[in-house]
């Protein structure tokens, strides 16, 4: 079982696709055990995108993700890091395959709709950013039974 941290950026949430991409990971069989709308601050933006902040991108891909509060979610689920970067598609929207959420809904690099952890580490190290270890909720879902086997 892992945990991945997903933000629905400034994009997502001003064309209203927050409900969309959400369904998808429920209708996916992830469970969502944390959800929260914010607003990402500089200080914040320079925290998460810390491997990016040297780079000559970083000052715009700051202006865009701190234009609009954005909503974080933690999903729980078998394999969940690799099963939601793969849902999202490639990084530009443009290169995205359909099929995706980029490749449905995005033809912007920068405006790619959803951030996904694409590590373990980088769980865990997003996961602390947006959640207090109290905000994350340990619950089963009574569906569970008709979408995995037990052993899966
Ligand atoms: P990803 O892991 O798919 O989110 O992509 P990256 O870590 O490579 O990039 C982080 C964010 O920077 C992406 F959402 C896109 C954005 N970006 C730009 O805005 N301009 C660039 O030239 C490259 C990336």
């Amino acid at each position: 079982m892992q945990r991945s941290l997903i933000l629905l950026k400034p994009d997502c949430v001003q064309r209203r696709l927050i409900g969309e991409v959400l369904s998808r990971f429920e209708a996916k069989g992830l469970q969502i055990i944390g959800l929260k709308m914010l607003q990402v601050t500089p200080e914040l933006s320079r925290k998460h995108y810390a491997e990016h902040v040297e780079k000559p991108f970083y000052q715009s891909l700051e202006d865009f993700i701190t234009s609009a509060p954005v909503v974080a979610v933690a999903l729980e689920g078998l394999e969940a890091i690799g099963v939601v970067r793969e849902m999202l598609g490639a990084t530009n929207g443009l290169k995205a395959a359909p099929g995706t959420l980029r490749g449905d809904f995005s033809s912007s690099r920068q405006m790619n709709l959803v951030h996904a952890s694409d590590s373990e580490a980088s769980a865990e190290r997003e996961l602390d950013l947006y959640f207090r270890s109290e905000e994350l909720c340990d619950y089963s879902l009574c569906l569970t039974g008709f979408m995995r086997t037990d052993d899966e």
